[in-house]
């Protein structure tokens, strides 16, 4: 078990918890903490017994950015060489899927690494925004690509050259969100979905969440066919046998995750 120091991770049942902890920084992403959360995640995909994970922050902050004092003196050659920013990227390449929980501030790399998630249940105190324009840089985890596919250009325009923040309602009305709900809620809220999906047959979820993603990578198509592809090759599963016998019978599924 490792010893993690910025984050907290859990297991309830099915589902792989993971709570951002650095509260006096309002979670500020530093490269230890996007460390811990690869290797936390690492564990949760190795896991046959976890299905789903859900990363969250505290009432107050989802994460307010990446560390400020933390890059504010790099040069150049550094953030070169050292490959500045990749690590994230492994957040958004994950097989199983991914819920981000978010309340309060969601912001720069904050906002990147919820958008990096499946999808984002936001709490009614969530506030996204992509402020790097104030700092005299930009977003450099996939903000200018991702908040741009999600919400269309005029918005992410908007909001990646202005700093403004967007709360919950217009992230819900615009589709950066899946849902919002009470503060109170949230992180009961998103471990029930959570579980809900780990309680699916797990190739499925694995296949499904692969085929969406295709929709961002490819042409209609392509995407089209290569979903074709795969809902034909689910119906070697057992777990296929299994759900629509379920279905016929009038009793729940019970999956074997094959
Ligand atoms: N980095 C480091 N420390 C931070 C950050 C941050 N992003 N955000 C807040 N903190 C710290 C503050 O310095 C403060 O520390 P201290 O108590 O020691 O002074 C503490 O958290 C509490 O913050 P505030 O006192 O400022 O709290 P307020 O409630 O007054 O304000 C805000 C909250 C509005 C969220 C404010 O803190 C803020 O504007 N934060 C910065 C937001 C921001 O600019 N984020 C973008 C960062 S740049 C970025 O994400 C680039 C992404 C590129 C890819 C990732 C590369 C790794």
């Amino acid at each position: 078990t490792a010893a993690y120091e910025t984050i907290l991770v859990e297991t309830r049942g099915k589902v792989g918890l993971i709570t951002l902890n650095r509260p006096k920084a309002l979670n500020a992403l530093n490269s230890q903490l996007v460390a811990e959360i690869n290797l936390a995640l690492d564990g949760f995909e190795r896991d046959r017994g976890i299905g789903c994970m859900v990363i969250t922050g505290s009432e107050r902050a989802f994460a307010a950015g990446a560390d400020i004092m933390e890059m504010k003196d790099k040069a150049y050659p550094e953030t070169y060489l050292e490959d500045f920013i990749t690590a994230w990227d492994r957040v958004a390449q994950r097989r199983k899927p991914i819920i981000a929980a978010v309340a309060g501030f969601a912001l720069g790399g904050g906002c990147e690494l919820a958008m990096m998630c499946d999808f984002i249940l936001a709490a009614d105190t969530a506030k996204f925004g992509q402020p790097e324009i104030k700092l005299g840089v930009m977003p450099g985890a996939g903000g200018t690509q991702r908040l741009t596919r999600f919400v269309g250009k005029s918005k992410a325009m908007e909001m990646c050259l202005t700093g403004r923040m967007m709360d919950a309602a217009e992230a819900e009305r615009v589709g950066l969100v899946s849902r919002v709900i009470p503060a109170a809620d949230l992180v009961d809220e998103a471990l029930k979905v959570a579980a809900q999906i780990a309680d699916m047959s797990m190739p499925s979820v694995m296949m499904t969440k692969e085929s969406v993603n295709r929709a961002y990578e490819t042409t209609l198509a392509e995407g089209v066919r290569f979903e074709r592809r795969v809902f034909h090759a689910m119906f070697s599963m057992a777990d296929q046998k299994e759900g629509m016998a379920a279905f016929a019978d009038k009793r729940p599924a019970k999956f074997s995750n094959s």
